[in-house]
């Protein structure tokens, strides 16, 4: 599913992003950069271990919530890798929704400083960190159109979303937004 915004592409995908063609991709990290299990694990197995190496250099004191930081892509075939940290749901009133769109932007922002033209994000936090993933879907469309509207960059973002579930719940909040 695509949507145009303005002069940039919104485009939704089901699949596994550590196989995507794009500029950066967005790992869904935690605070320590540690590494862990699904998303965060699929990709530093992809991109190999210079990732943790570099991770740990350049970010020994890992990154606040609602933040990420950038690392080189390793053997990925994105050169870069955002390394976002969302919030764990705790029944959405300690923050949640802010902290989640905070990490998007910050993404975004990431994307621009360091010229990419396209960004493949996965539903960050919507796995062990329990985010509702309707929630979860209106949350990052929301930030990442508003983005696209104002800063007119990058060209493409793309989700990729890991199971049919997750797809159909992105496709009916990306659908309302385009009518
Ligand atoms: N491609 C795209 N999406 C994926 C992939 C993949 N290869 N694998 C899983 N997903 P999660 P979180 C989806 O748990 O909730 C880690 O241990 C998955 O279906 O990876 O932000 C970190 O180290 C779900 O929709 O991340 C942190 O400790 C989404 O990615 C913690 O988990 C996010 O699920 C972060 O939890």
């Amino acid at each position: 599913m695509l949507v145009q915004f303005g002069a940039c592409r919104l485009e939704l995908v089901q699949g596994d992003i550590t196989r995507q063609s794009v500029d950066a991709i967005v790992n869904a990290a935690n605070s320590k950069l540690a590494g862990g299990g699904g998303v965060d694990g699929a990709i530093h197995r992809a991109a190999g271990s210079t990732l943790m190496d570099e991770t740990r250099q350049q970010y020994p004191d890992g990154c606040p919530t609602g933040s990420a930081v950038a690392t080189s892509g390793g053997l990925l075939k994105a050169k870069f890798v955002f390394h976002a940290v969302g919030p764990i749901w705790r029944g959405g009133v300690f923050g949640e929704i802010d902290l989640l769109k905070s990490a998007y932007r910050r993404c975004l922002e990431l994307a621009v400083e360091h010229s990419c033209r396209s960004v493949a994000f996965p539903a960050i936090s919507t796995g062990v960190y329990g985010y509702p993933i309707d929630l979860a879907a209106e949350t990052s469309l929301a930030v990442t159109r508003e983005f696209l509207l104002t800063q007119k960059k990058p060209d493409l973002v793309r989700f990729v979303l890991f199971d049919g579930g997750a797809f159909g719940a992105y496709a009916r909040v990306l659908d309302a937004m385009a009518d």
